[in-house]
């Protein structure tokens, strides 16, 4: 029997031996037998599934991002290791888990020590480009080309780091950032493959449409989700001291849009929303702050007249409407965009030879358990959608069953483009899986780990595990409670089966999951 060695001296290891690879990462990649496929990777900001319609869910029409489905593969179990964006975002580009590249919140700068997917690819002979959000505090000097928004960027007028020069521009987030890719590949050198990245902003917090979009839904009353008057039974506390209900939580001029307000409304947490309000709003021309004051003009003084007499619960479902409308107009923009980069494609030819990837940085409650935002490891924030095109080689169709996790995405693009997938990168390729090839020996569970805590939000700390019916969280930090839920039974977590005897032996082999994923993946046993 070889020695025993204890997580820390095997975490040790594994790193060192990470650090020696670098130089074994394939050269450049010129005597390639097959054509080297082109890439899009389009990525949204907080989309969650039902956002989408080819997910099943009736919310809205999303045809064009249907159509990259119906002509590629849709993959149902999808799911980020960090349900936040700079974590998740940096977990894309080194196919590494949150505590292995560093950025385990939102708050910090992202310092890779190896080369990330872009100069992957680069070094495999792509060019490559990134437009839209960043949000990882550094500048994305590993692209060849970089438009970005700082920071989270703003709906209108939004300014933009151009090469690392700042710009403002006119208009629209989602219109010019399609408008910007398009340039770019008008422009680039068709000698080389190209990788290039479009990253929303929308449908992010404030959920400000276009204008072309304000009067979508006008008259319509949109479903609520069953859960979302959540009394919060039977799970940890973490449920109920979260600060992200739509009823309590969502700013009234800031996020739902009730502007001008009345003086008995200022209470200070809606100062703070007035003012965050006025910084964006004032960002508008002239013209544009008209069509917002019309379009939201009379269901504003309805509310202004009616909401006194409304019960807790009325007032709270309208909240919803206003939220989930301005959430899915600015999903319609971003469906538009995908539609508007497919034609290019097509007309340009490039249809047949480029991959084309439909994500997000992680899921979205909208409205289930009465939430906005993510974070929780619950379905809703942590399913992610994912489809991939490809016209060449891959098959078409639904795949239900794989565990897809975010960091497997980078492994996967650097084999479609004929690299090699570097020893440090935690997640698998999942290359066979999308030809339709059955993976014997594919994850029958994942881990995730969530760290933004205290923040905004005030979602505490937990990890867990998840398998195709079961999943265990584990809250620690300032909370000790678990969690466990039945999806079968329980697809909503409404039910925490984690006393119930039942499930003992279902719940040991969890704990041992989690365990058993800690020490493979390197997860320091101190807290972070
Ligand atoms: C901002 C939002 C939060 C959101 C975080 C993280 N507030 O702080 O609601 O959770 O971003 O989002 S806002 O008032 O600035 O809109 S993330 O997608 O970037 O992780
Ligand atoms: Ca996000």
């Amino acid at each position: 029997m070889g020695k025993k060695i204890n997580r820390r001296e095997f975490i040790k290891q594994a790193t060192v031996t990470g650090l020696a690879l670098p130089q074994l990462v394939s050269q450049v990649a010129c005597l390639r037998k097959f054509k080297q496929p082109n890439i899009i990777f389009i990525m949204a900001d907080d989309h969650a599934c039902r956002g989408i319609s080819c997910y099943g869910d009736r919310l809205m029409p999303t045809p064009n991002i249907d159509r990259l489905a119906e002509e590629g593969k849709r993959f149902d179990s999808f799911f980020t290791t960090n349900s936040i964006c700079a974590p998740s975002r940096a977990s894309i580009l080194t196919g590494q888990y949150s505590h292995r590249h560093g950025v385990i919140d939102n708050r910090l700068e992202f310092k890779p020590r190896r080369p990330t997917l872009p100069q992957l690819l680069q070094q495999a002979g792509y060019q490559t480009a990134l437009v839209g959000k960043w949000h990882l505090k550094s500048s994305p000097e590993e692209f060849d080309y970089h438009f970005v928004l700082p920071g989270q960027g703003h709906y209108y007028n939004p300014d933009f780091i151009e090469q690392g020069q700042k710009i403002q521009e006119h208009g629209y987030v989602t219109k010019i950032i399609s408008e910007r890719a398009i340039a770019w590949l008008k422009a680039r050198d068709k000698q080389q493959p190209f990788f290039l990245c479009v990253h929303h902003k929308a449908p992010h917090r404030n959920w400000m449409p276009d204008i072309e979009f304000l009067d979508l839904f006008r008259d319509q009353n949109l479903p609520a989700p069953k859960t979302f008057f959540d009394d919060y039974q039977s799970r940890c506390p973490a449920a109920k001291l979260q600060e992200m209900r739509i009823a309590d939580h969502a700013y009234l001029a800031y996020d739902l849009k009730l502007f001008p307000l009345e003086e008995r409304q200022l209470t200070e947490h809606e100062q703070t929303g007035w003012e965050y309000w006025m910084n964006v709003f004032g960002r508008l021309t002239e013209g544009q702050k008209k069509a917002w004051e019309k379009a939201y003009r009379d269901e504003n003084e309805e509310f202004k007249l009616k909401s006194k007499k409304w019960t807790e619960e009325e007032l709270a479902l309208w909240k919803y409407q206003r939220y989930i409308k301005d959430y899915l107009r600015t999903v319609a923009s971003i469906d538009q965009s995908v539609g508007q980069l497919l034609e290019f494609l097509e007309k340009e030819g490039l249809a047949e030879n480029t991959v084309v990837i439909y994500t997000s940085d992680q899921g979205f409650f909208l409205g289930e358990h009465g939430w906005f935002d993510k974070r929780f490891m619950y379905e809703p924030s942590l399913r992610t959608p994912l489809i991939i095109r490809y016209p060449e080689g891959l098959e078409k169709g639904v795949d239900r069953e794989n565990m897809i996790i975010n960091v497997d995405l980078a492994p996967t693009l650097l084999e479609l483009a004929g690299g090699e997938i570097p020893c440090w990168m935690q997640g698998r390729s999942f290359k066979k899986i999308l030809q339709g090839k059955k993976v014997s020996d594919w994850r029958q569970s994942f881990y995730y780990h969530y760290y933004e805590y205290p923040a905004v939000h005030a979602v505490r700390r937990h990890c867990g595990v998840r398998s195709k019916r079961y999943k265990l969280i584990h809250y620690y930090y300032d909370l000790e409670c678990w969690e466990l839920f039945d999806l079968e039974r329980d697809p909503d977590e409404l039910n925490n089966c984690y006393g119930d005897p039942e499930y003992q032996e279902i719940k040991d082999r969890l704990a041992q999951e989690i365990l058993r994923w800690q020490t493979e993946l390197g997860v320091p046993e101190d807290e972070i």
